[in-house]
C-alpha cells in the first residue's frame, strides 16, 4: 500500500442539500472498494460529500468513523444521517433512488441477476484475493466465463458492471496476466474506462492519491 500524507477530510464538493431528496455524504479511499460506489454517485450525478478516509491512517479505526461503519471498512454512504454500508448494498440503493440513471434493467428476474452478480464479485472475487494467486486466476476465469461476449453483466448496463468493473480495473493494476487471459473481462474495462462517471472518479481519485491494499504475488 502506498504511504502518503492524511486526507483532508475537506477534500472535493462541501455539503450540498439535494432539492427535496436526501443528504448523502460518501465515505471513501481512493483505488479501494469504495470506487464503485464513488462512480454510482457520478452516474446518477447528485449532489453528495465527499469524505475521503485514509487506511494507510487508519481513519478507518476512528470511534467516529467506527460508529458509522463497525468493520471500519470503505465504503460507508450516510443517507440523512443514517449509514449504509456495503458495497453492493450502496449500489443497489443509489439505483433504486435515482431510477432516471438507470442502472438497474426492468423487471424483478433481470434485477435479481443484478443481485447475483453483485453477490458473486463480492464473495467470490473479492475474498478470492485472499487465497492466492492460483484460486485469484481460477475466479477471474469463471468470472470471464460468465460474462461471455456480452456487452454488460445483465443485458443494458447496470450497477453490476460498476462493481465488477472495479475488481478488475484493481486486479490488472495488481496481477500479470497473460495476454488475453481475460478477453472479454478487457473488453468490458475498455468500455467501462469510456464513461464520463468512470473517468470523473478516477480523476477525482489518482488527484488524492491510491491507497490499494497489498495482492499476493503467488
Ligand atoms: N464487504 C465490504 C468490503 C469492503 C472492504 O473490504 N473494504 C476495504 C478496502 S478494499 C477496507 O475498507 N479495508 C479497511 C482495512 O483493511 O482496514 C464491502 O463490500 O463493502
Amino acid at each position: 500500500m502506498a504511504g502518503r500524507a492524511t486526507i483532508p477530510h475537506d477534500f472535493g464538493p462541501q455539503q450540498v442539500t439535494c432539492g427535496s431528496g436526501p443528504m448523502l455524504t460518501l465515505y471513501f479511499t481512493p483505488g479501494a472498494s469504495s470506487m464503485a460506489a464513488h462512480i454510482v454517485v457520478h452516474e446518477v450525478g447528485v449532489p453528495y460529500e465527499s469524505r475521503p478516509l485514509s487506511l494507510t491512517n487508519g481513519e478507518q479505526h476512528s470511534p467516529a468513523y467506527r460508529a458509522l461503519n463497525a468493520e471500519g471498512k470503505v465504503p460507508t454512504l450516510v443517507i440523512d444521517g443514517r449509514p449504509l454500508t456495503e458495497v453492493a448494498a450502496i449500489l443497489y440503493y443509489l439505483a433504486r433512488q435515482f431510477p432516471a440513471a438507470g442502472l438497474l434493467p426492468p423487471g424483478v428476474e433481470a434485477q435479481a441477476h443484478a443481485i447475483s452478480w453483485m453477490s458473486f464479485i463480492a464473495s467470490t472475487l473479492h475474498t478470492a484475493r485472499l487465497q492466492g494467486l492460483e484460486h485469484i486466476r481460477a475466479m477471474w476465469k469463471i468470472a470471464d466465463q460468465k460474462l461471455g461476449a456480452q456487452e454488460w453483466a445483465v443485458g443494458s448496463y447496470s450497477i453490476a458492471d460498476i462493481h465488477l468493473f472495479k475488481l478488475y480495473w484493481r486486479l490488472v493494476r495488481s496481477v500479470k496476466l497473460e495476454p488475453g487471459a481475460y478477453s472479454n473481462l478487457s473488453a468490458h474495462h475498455e468500455r467501462m474506462m469510456q464513461r464520463a462517471a468512470v473517468r470523473r472518479t478516477i480523476e477525482i481519485e489518482s488527484a488524492l492519491g491510491y491507497e490499494l491494499p497489498a495482492f499476493p504475488t503467488s
